[in-house]
């Protein structure tokens, strides 16, 4: 299991748009979301991300944009470069633009063109490997590019069939360079190859969505038991209440873009 990192990491968030409860919903229904409860867990998961090494660069709230505060989305950073999205909801694509400036400073931007359509929670990067969903958000186009672009640089891209879920990471996220949580009720676990698998409990089909950083993984105290199966991998686990974010259909991943500055 990798150590600690090392280096600078950094932490792309943004504050909760004032207009969430017009989020983008695909599988969930809508219930009311508390704006400022919505607040105080964006704000506990910036200080946990922080205490895991992180300097977190918080960009300004985005009042007219719902979503805007799953960055990730937005963006693929890798190390050579970083790939600005062209999000498959039509309400999500103005998000792009504030992350690119950030994102500017610390590596050289490439995008994602029409008709190609990408949402970074379709993106799962495990080494050298980009696993990429085919989901309701990104489609064999954006695919096409990545896979023009990325094999040069020594990465290879992978296409898997997303079904039942939002995105690829919220059927299955990284743990380690060995290790996937994953829900393989919403994507075939015969992709990974070569991988060792992490299960979510079943009662807790919501529960593969993990943001690991070395040994420890911010995760929602929503899914206890799948928790205890990461505890008993030897991962730290950082339960964080993310109630609000989840009725938006978001999990941990989503709301930051981290990597080595
Ligand atoms: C959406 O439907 O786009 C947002 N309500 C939720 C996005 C969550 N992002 C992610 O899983 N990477």
């Amino acid at each position: 299991m990798p150590g600690p990192p090392v280096g600078v990491l950094i932490a792309v968030t943004r504050q909760v748009s004032p207009a969430m409860e017009r989020c983008e919903l695909t599988h969930l229904q809508r219930v009311p979301i508390d704006i400022g409860r919505a607040r105080k867990q964006h704000g506990a998961y910036e200080q946990v991300l922080r205490a895991l090494g992180c300097r977190v660069e918080a960009l300004p709230e985005e009042p007219e944009l719902p979503d805007s505060v799953f960055v990730e989305d937005t963006a693929i950073v890798l190390d050579e470069l970083a790939v600005i999205t062209r999000p498959g909801a039509v309400s999500r694509r103005a998000e792009t633009s504030s992350v690119a400036r950030a994102l500017a400073r610390y590596r050289k931007l490439v995008r994602i063109e029409a008709p190609g359509t990408l949402d970074g929670g379709d993106v799962l990067r495990v080494g050298r490997a980009l696993y990429v969903g085919v989901s309701g958000r990104s489609n064999r186009g954006a695919i096409e590019q990545l896979s023009a672009l990325l094999p040069p640089l020594g990465y290879r891209v992978q296409p898997v069939a997303v079904h039942g879920c939002l995105h690829l990471k919220t059927a299955v996220t990284r743990i380690t360079d060995e290790a996937l949580l994953i829900n393989p009720r919403w994507v075939d676990r015969r992709s990974f190859a070569g991988m060792h698998f992490i299960e979510v409990d079943e009662a807790e089909p919501f529960g593969a969505n993990a943001l690991a950083i070395g040994n420890r993984a911010i995760y929602p105290a929503s899914h206890p038991r799948t928790a205890e199966r990461l505890r008993r991998y030897g991962i730290r686990v950082h339960a964080l209440d993310m109630s609000e974010t989840e009725k938006a259909e978001g999990g941990v991943s989503c709301c930051s873009l981290v990597f080595a500055a």
